[in-house]
C-alpha cells in the first residue's frame, strides 16, 4: 500500500541528532560475526537454490548444505536459464568465500599511514563524523559514492536511498557506467524505457543470430550453450575485429576495423532499403523517423563502407541478404559496442536494423543488449544513480512525488537534478571539488580507464572509504577506512539477469569475522547518521523488496505481482514486468479452470503461475513501445573518427576485453581458486599477430613493452592470427592494462571507450 500524506512522518522525526556510538547488535543476524548459526531460512541438510554471483546470465546453482552451510555447488537442472549447466566460475563460486585475504574486520588508516583493525563502532563513528565535517565545510556536492552491479537489488536500492535521501549525497554512480550505460541511454531514447526486450529462448528460436562486439563463448558461456540448442541450423554472424572463440564458431565473421561499427550498420541499413528488404507495415505502424533515417544512410554505399570498415562488398551483401532471408533475426551486442566513442548511436543503429526489418516482439528476434555483471540490471532500475528508484526520472516532479509517497519521505529529500556520471565524479575529485568518496563493490584502481589519473585523484581525497569482501584489492591500498563486506552466498536478496529475470540469492555460508552484508552495513550507516527513522521499514532485504515493488507500480518494469522470495524461488525466477494485474488474470483464469481461490505465495498459487504463465517472455509483442505515442524512434548521427587513431609513433590499435571464462574482472574473486588459476595464464600476455611479431623480432612467449601516450607495461607475447596485423589485444584482468587506455567517453552515455587507443610495441 502506498502511504498517504497523513502517514508521512514529520521531517524532523526522520533525523535525530548524531549521538555517537550505537551497537552492532542493531543489525546483527544469526550467523553473522562468525557466530556460526544456521542461516535462518534453510533446513540444515538440504539443497538451496541460488543465482550465481558472477555474470549476468543468472544461472541457478544448487548449494548442498551440511548443518546449514554450503559444502559444494552443482548447476540447477530445472531452472529456465541454465538447464543444468554452469561455467567454471559458477562451479567454483564458493571458493573465494574462504580465502585468507577476506576482509574480516573494519580497518582505519592511522597517522603513520597503516591500516589498523578497528571495531565497527570506531569505523562508523569515524566515517560519519568525517563525512559530516566534509559536507558541512564544502557542501553536499563534496561527497560521492561509486557503486556496482554486483550486490543485491535490495542493497543497491538501500545504498541509493540512503546516499541521496538520507545522507544527502548529490553524486552517486557505479561501475555499470563502464559497462551498460550505453544500452540504458540507447533503449531509453529509442524505446522510451530501458527495456531489453528478449528472453534467452530467443537464442534457440532465431534462424539468424548476429553478435556485435560480443564474445559470448568466453563472457557468457551458458548463453552460448543456449545458442547450441538452436535446432534451426542458424546463420551465426559475428562482428568483431578479432577472430574470437565465438567468431571461430560462427558461419560468418566480419573482422571490421575497430570502431567502424556505425559505418557498417548504416551501410547494411542502406543495402536493406535499396533492395526493398524492409518491413514497411511494421515501420509505418510502430515507428517514427524512418524517412529521415533512410535519407541519412543513403550516403553509406557498399563501396565507401567497404573502404572504411576493411570488409569486402561481398561480405556486406552476404550479411544484408542473411538478414533479409531470416524469418527470425536476433541482434545481440555487448562491450565491443557499448565501450566506444560513439557507442549510443552504434547501439541505436543495431536497434534500427531490428525495427526496419520488423525483427522485434516475435520469437527469435530482438535488438538485444547482453548485460555483464550479475546484477547490472538491478542497478539500472533501482540504484538511484542514472534513474530515480524504479526507472523513474529525478527531473520529473510527478516521479519525485510518487517515490516520496512510496517511501514515506518528504519530497524535498529527493534531488531535483541528476548525479554526475563516473567520469565527472573522477574529474571533480581531480579538481578538488569532491573530497570524500565511498566505493562499494568495485575496484576502480584497476578497472577505471586511464589509470594514470586514479592514484593522483585518490590522493587528493580527504576521505576514501572502500567496502569490499577482500582486504588487499588495488583500491583498498588507497583507503582511509575499509568496511569488510559479506560476499555472495553469505547474504540474501535478488539479482536481475540479462533477460529481466529476477532470481533469489541466499545465505548459504557464514561471513568471516566481523564482515557484514552490504545491507547491514547500510543499516549501520543509517543508524550512525541518525536517519534510521527514514529507513524504519527497511529491516530486511525482503522488506525492501516490498518497497521496490511499490516503486515499480505502473512502470514498464512493474513487479507488483510478485509476492516475495518464496514465489520467485518456486517458479524459477520471474521476468519483469509482472504486475498485480497480470497476476490476477492468472488467478481468474485458474479459478475458472480449477475452481477455488489460492492465497498468494502458496504452493498452489505458484503452481498456477507456472502452469498459466510462460516462463520465457519477451517485450513488445503488441508493437507498442514506451514513448507516449507508443512508437519506437529511429535515431542516427554522422559517424566520427575515434579520438585517438594510430600513427607513425603509435602504430598499433589496442583492443581490450575478457580473456578467459575462468577470469573475472580485476580477479579479486577468481584468483582465489586453484582450479580457475589453472585455466588461464598467470602473468599478463598480449595477443600479437605473427606477421607483426616477425617484423618486431619477437618470438613465441617473447617479452614486449607496450606504450601508449598515457603509460607503459610489459607483457608476454602470445602469437596468434586471431588478431589482425596492426592490432593487439590485452585481457582486462591484469592491473597494468588500464595504464594504457584512452579516457574518451561517449557523449550521451558517458561510458568510457576502453576498447580503442593507439600504442607502440617493442621487443624487450
Ligand atoms: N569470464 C568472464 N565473463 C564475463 C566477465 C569477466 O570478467 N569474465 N565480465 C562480465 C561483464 S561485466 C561484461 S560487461 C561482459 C562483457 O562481455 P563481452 O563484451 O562479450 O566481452 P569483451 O571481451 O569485453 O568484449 C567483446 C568483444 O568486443 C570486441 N571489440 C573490440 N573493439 C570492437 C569494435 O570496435 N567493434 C566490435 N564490433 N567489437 C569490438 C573485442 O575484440 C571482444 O572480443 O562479460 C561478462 N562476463
Ligand atoms: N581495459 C578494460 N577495462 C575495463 C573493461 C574492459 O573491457 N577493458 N571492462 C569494464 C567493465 S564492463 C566492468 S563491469 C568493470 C568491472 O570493474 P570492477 O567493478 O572494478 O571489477 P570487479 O573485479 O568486479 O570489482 C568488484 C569488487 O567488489 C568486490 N566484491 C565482490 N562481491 C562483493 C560484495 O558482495 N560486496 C562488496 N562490498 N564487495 C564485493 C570484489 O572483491 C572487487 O574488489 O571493468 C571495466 N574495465
Ligand atoms: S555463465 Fe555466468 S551465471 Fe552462469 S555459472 Fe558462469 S558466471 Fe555464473
Ligand atoms: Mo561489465
Amino acid at each position: 500500500m502506498i502511504p498517504t500524506a497523513a502517514d508521512l512522518p514529520k521531517p524532523s522525526s526522520l533525523f535525530r541528532e548524531f549521538t555517537g556510538p550505537l551497537t552492532r547488535e542493531l543489525v546483527q543476524e544469526p550467523g553473522e560475526f562468525g557466530l556460526g548459526k544456521v542461516p535462518a531460512r534453510l533446513k540444515p541438510d538440504a539443497t538451496a537454490k541460488l543465482v550465481c554471483g558472477f555474470c549476468s546470465t543468472g544461472c541457478s546453482l544448487n548449494a548442498h548444505l551440511r548443518e546449514g552451510r554450503a559444502i559444494n555447488l552443482t548447476p540447477a537442472t530445472e531452472y529456465p536459464v541454465n538447464l543444468g549447466m554452469a561455467c567454471p566460475k559458477g562451479w567454483e563460486a564458493l571458493t573465494p568465500l574462504t580465502a585468507p585475504n577476506r576482509a574480516t574486520t573494519p580497518l582505519i588508516r592511522d597517522t603513520s599511514g597503516r591500516l589498523q583493525a578497528a571495531s565497527w563502532d570506531e569505523a562508523m563513528t569515524t566515517f560519519v563524523s568525517r563525512l559530516r565535517a566534509i559536507q558541512a565545510k564544502h557542501g553536499p556536492g563534496s561527497v560521492a559514492w561509486l557503486g556496482t552491479g554486483q550486490i543485491c537489488t535490495e542493497e543497491l536500492a538501500f545504498l541509493g536511498a540512503l546516499g541521496k535521501f538520507g545522507i544527502g549525497i548529490l553524486h552517486g554512480d557505479g561501475n555499470p557506467r563502464q559497462c551498460m550505460a550505453t544500452s540504458v541511454v540507447a533503449y531509453k531514447q529509442s524505446f522510451g524505457f530501458d527495456a531489453p526486450p528478449y528472453t534467452y529462448q530467443d537464442f534457440e528460436e532465431s534462424d539468424v543470430i548476429v553478435l556485435i562486439g560480443s564474445n559470448l563463448c568466453i563472457a557468457h558461456p551458458i548463453m552460448w550453450q543456449r545458442v547450441l540448442r538452436n535446432r534451426n541450423n542458424p546463420e551465426i554472424i559475428v562482428i568483431d575485429p578479432r577472430k574470437t572463440e565465438t567468431a571461430m564458431a560462427a558461419t560468418q565473421h566480419l573482422p571490421l576495423a575497430p570502431k567502424s561499427d556505425l559505418v557498417l550498420l548504416y551501410g547494411i541499413a542502406n543495402l536493406l532499403i535499396q533492395n526493398g528488404w524492409i518491413d514497411e507495415t511494421f515501420i509505418g505502424t510502430h515507428t517514427n523517423g524512418f524517412n529521415e533515417f533512410a535519407g541519412h544512410v543513403r550516403q553509406f554505399t557498399p563501396d565507401t563502407v567497404a573502404v572504411q570498415t576493411g570488409l569486402t562488398v561481398a561480405q556486406l551483401y552476404r550479411f544484408a541478404e542473411s538478414i533479409h532471408r531470416g524469418k527470425a533475426v536476433s541482434f545481440w551486442w555487448t562491450m565491443g559496442v557499448n565501450q566506444g566513442h560513439e557507442s549510443t548511436r552504434t547501439a541505436q543503429a543495431i536497434i534500427n536494423l531490428a525495427l526496419m526489418t520488423g525483427n522485434i516482439g516475435r520469437a527469435g528476434t530482438g535488438a538485444n543488449s547482453i548485460t555483464g555483471q550479475c546484477n547490472a540490471m538491478g542497478s539500472r532500475l533501482f540504484s538511484n544513480t542514472t534513474n530515480l528508484l524504479g526507472g523513474h526520472d529525478f527531473l520529473n516532479a510527478g516521479h519525485r512525488a510518487k517515490i516520496a509517497g512510496a517511501l514515506g519521505i518528504p519530497v524535498e529529500r529527493i534531488p531535483q537534478q541528476n548525479s554526475f556520471a563516473y567520469d565527472q565524479i573522477m574529474d571533480a575529485i581531480e579538481r578538488g571539488e569532491i573530497k570524500a568518496l565511498w566505493l562499494i563493490a568495485t575496484n576502480p584502481a584497476h578497472s577505471w580507464v586511464n589509470q594514470r589519473s586514479v592514484p593522483a585523484a585518490f590522493r587528493k581525497l580527504e576521505l576514501l572509504v572502500v567496502q569490499d569482501m577482500f582486504n588487499d584489492t588495488e583500491s583498498v591500498a588507497h583507503a582511509d577506512i575499509v568496511f569488510p563486506a559479506a560476499a555472495w552466498g553469505e547474504k540474501e536478496g535478488t539479482f536481475i539477469n540479462s533477460e529481466r529475470r529476477i532470481g533469489v540469492v541466499k545465505k548459504v555460508a557464514v561471513a568471516p569475522g566481523q564482515a557484514l552484508s552490504d545491507f547491514n552495513i547500510f543499516r549501520l550507516v543509517a543508524n550512525y547518521w541518525g536517519c534510521e527513522m527514514m529507513f524504519r521499514e527497511w529491516t530486511s532485504p525482503e522488506a525492501v523488496f516490498q518497497i521496490m515493488k511499490r516503486c515499480s507500480a505502473g512502470q514498464p518494469c512493474d513487479i507488483t505481482g510478485i509476492d516475495g522470495y518464496e514465489m520467485l524461488d518456486a517458479v524459477g525466477g520471474i521476468q519483469w514486468p509482472f504486475s498485480s494485474e497480470q497476476c490476477s488474470v492468472i488467478g481468474n483464469r485458474s479459478e475458472q479452470s480449477a475452481g477455488g481461490g489460492r492465497s498468494p505465495g502458496s504452493t498452489d498459487h505458484c503452481k498456477l503461475i507456472t502452469d498459466h504463465f510462460p516462463n520465457e517472455r519477451r517485450l513488445f509483442a503488441d508493437g507498442r513501445f514506451h514513448h507516449a505515442d507508443g512508437r519506437a524512434r529511429f535515431i542516427f548521427e554522422a559517424p566520427k573518427a575515434p579520438p585517438e587513431c594510430k600513427d607513425a609513433e603509435f602504430p598499433f590499435e589496442l583492443l581490450t576485453g575478457r580473456g578467459t571464462s575462468a577470469q573475472w574482472h580485476t580477479q579479486t574473486r577468481t584468483r582465489c581458486s586453484a582450479v580457475l588459476r589453472r585455466l588461464h595464464p598467470e602473468e599478463l600476455y598480449v595477443e600479437l599477430n605473427p606477421d607483426d611479431a616477425q617484423r618486431l623480432g619477437v618470438g613465441p612467449n617473447g617479452r614486449v613493452r607496450i606504450t601508449s601516450r598515457r603509460g607503459s607495461l610489459e607483457a608476454t607475447a602470445f602469437l596468434t592470427p586471431t588478431v589482425r596485423p596492426g592490432q593487439i589485444f590485452l585481457p582486462m584482468h591484469y592491473e597494468a592494462v588500464n595504464r594504457l587506455t584512452h579516457p574518451a567517453v561517449d557523449p550521451y552515455s558517458r561510458q568510457p571507450s576502453y576498447k580503442h587507443c593507439a600504442v607502440r610495441v617493442k621487443r624487450r
